[in-house]
């Protein structure tokens, strides 16, 4: 008998930022009709984006795209003072779709600099996060990723430092980069919570995937940092790992010799992707389906103010995981 098995992580895929995001964009096509004007992909995923094209929404490069006027929604990674200025240059009806946890960074860039200090921001350089906080202090801001960057840095020793780091980066890469900071820089600080709860939580969870089973499977878009960043951790800890953007890409030459296959999703991946990869591998003969047993997540971000019903007043509350982006061609 087969006694393939599939195992589900919890928790995994949506996070608050990405809910709030995507509803953002949602609230923002029911109030003013399409289009609606996104700067950037709205979180990282190939099918949320699609889906929402396909109701009206418009995503551009840059805000120069976006016609005088038009309503422009800013990307949950958020976006520099300059891009902020930009549209507001050209008279565009701006929402802001940034997740809280990264507007706390900037907030954070911008009191260390005006504290006379170097930031360290540990990230990846044209992330479009780390291109939103760098914009905060250009002059005072040096983006670094690993330990060799950390030996690399013309900075005397003793030059008041603070460390900020990108909010969706591997927990254990990075406490050994701050580590390396702290041992060479006799000056510094940092807030050290800077990775959001989601990647941490999502994180932990593939750990344990990854030690019980002999293949862990992530849905996710290629561009999605967290994502990639949760199967480095999968392969980090002895299992094989790989980054499947839907059912679609599942490369059957991973299930060789394999009787157990974790999976788990980035938190701008939506469910319906897992349960089309899920569906899959049923069919395939991986049809024991176990749930982790994890952490129940309860972060709710509430949405901007300037979204309330313009009759009741009342502000919409973010959507759940699950009410968003059904498969293409469904209904809501
Ligand atoms: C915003 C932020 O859209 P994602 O795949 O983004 P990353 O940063 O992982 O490429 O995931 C959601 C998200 C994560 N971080 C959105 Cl700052
Ligand atoms: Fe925000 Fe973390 Fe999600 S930074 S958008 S809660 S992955």
């Amino acid at each position: 008998m087969n006694t393939s098995s599939v195992v589900l992580a919890q928790p995994r895929g949506f996070c608050a930022g990405v809910r709030r995001a995507i509803g953002i964009v949602e609230r923002a096509l029911d109030l003013h009709g399409a289009p609606v004007y996104v700067r950037k992909e709205i979180v990282h995923n190939h099918h949320i984006v699609s889906e929402l094209q396909r109701r009206g929404a418009v995503f551009v490069d840059s805000e120069e795209e976006v016609p005088e006027g038009a309503v422009c929604v800013f990307s949950a990674h958020g976006v520099s003072p300059g891009v902020r200025s930009a549209a507001a240059d050209r008279q565009l009806d701006v929402i802001d779709a940034t997740c809280p946890l990264v507007s706390k960074v900037h907030q954070e860039a911008v009191r260390f600099a005006r504290d006379g200090r170097t930031i360290l921001l540990v990230g990846h350089e044209g992330h479009e996060e780390v291109e939103g906080v760098l914009g905060e202090a250009p002059d005072r801001i040096i983006v670094i990723e690993t330990e060799d960057d950390v030996r690399r840095l013309g900075l005397p020793d003793d030059t008041p430092v603070a460390v900020l780091t990108q909010t969706t980066l591997s927990f254990d890469e990075t406490e050994r980069v701050v580590e390396a900071l702290r041992a060479r820089f006799t000056d510094l600080i940092t807030p050290g919570d800077d990775i959001c709860y989601a990647s941490q939580n999502r994180q932990n969870a593939v750990k344990d995937l990854a030690r019980d089973n002999d293949l862990v499977l992530i849905v996710g878009s290629h561009n999605s940092s967290n994502s990639l960043r949760m199967v480095e951790v999968a392969r980090d800890h002895g299992a094989a790992a790989h980054l499947v953007p839907d059912e679609e890409h599942l490369d059957l030459a991973w299930l060789k010799d394999v009787s157990s296959v974790g999976v788990s999703a980035g938190a701008s991946a939506p469910e319906i992707l897992v349960i089309g990869l899920v569906a899959r591998l049923a069919e395939l003969g991986f049809d024991q389906i176990g749930f982790q047993r994890g952490a129940a997540e309860d972060v709710v971000f509430s949405m901007p103010g300037r979204l309330a019903d313009p009759v009741t007043g009342r502000i919409p509350s973010t959507p759940l995981a699950g009410e968003i982006a059904p498969a293409p061609g469904g209904k809501r």
